[in-house]
């Protein structure tokens, strides 16, 4: 099955959300194997964001990241990748279709509540860049077998 990496940003901490949008992932059906809550710094994120150093908003965007801890969480589940990235809407909250985290939850392009890895392979990179090997959990919920049928698993 596949693993992917969440953020629950400053924007959803600072504002009380962390058990609403956790709680929607649950629901939609996806094992949570790990979680914790961190201090970003200013190193991690230059390598979380290093695709958007070179942008003006970048100092805006590490100051907001650090403005509380943050709720890193890998979550598992059939192409967990596309889904939670569907879940979470485009990256504008003002854009972002209702129903989605982003689109429910967020009135800003970067103030957008979560971080969701983009693709599988970045997600592996990203699960080992905030958690350790024994800190990520491998189990099976009791109620696998009413989230899939056997021949998706
Ligand atoms: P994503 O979070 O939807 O994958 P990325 O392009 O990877 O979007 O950008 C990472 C984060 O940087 C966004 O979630 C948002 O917080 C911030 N960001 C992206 N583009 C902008 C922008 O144009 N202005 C301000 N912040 C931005
Ligand atoms: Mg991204």
């Amino acid at each position: 099955m596949e693993r992917t990496l969440i953020l629950l940003k400053p924007s959803c901490v600072g504002r009380g959300l962390i058990g609403e949008v956790t709680s929607r992932l649950e629901k939609k059906g996806l094992v949570i194997c790990g979680m914790k809550m961190i201090q970003l710094d200013e190193k991690i994120l230059r390598e979380h964001y290093s695709h958007l150093v070179e942008k003006p908003f970048f100092p805006v965007l590490v100051k907001g990241m650090m403005a509380t801890p943050v709720i890193a969480m890998c979550l598992k589940g059939v192409d967990a990748v596309e889904v939670v990235r569907l879940m979470c809407g485009v990256t504008n909250g003002r854009k972002a279709a209702p129903g989605t985290i982003r689109g429910d939850f967020s009135m800003s392009g970067s103030q957008n509540i979560i971080h969701a890895s983009d693709s599988p392979e970045n997600a592996e990179i990203e699960i080992a860049r905030f958690f350790k090997p024994e800190e990520l959990f491998d189990y099976s919920p009791l109620e696998i077998g009413y989230i899939y049928s056997p021949d998706e698993v």
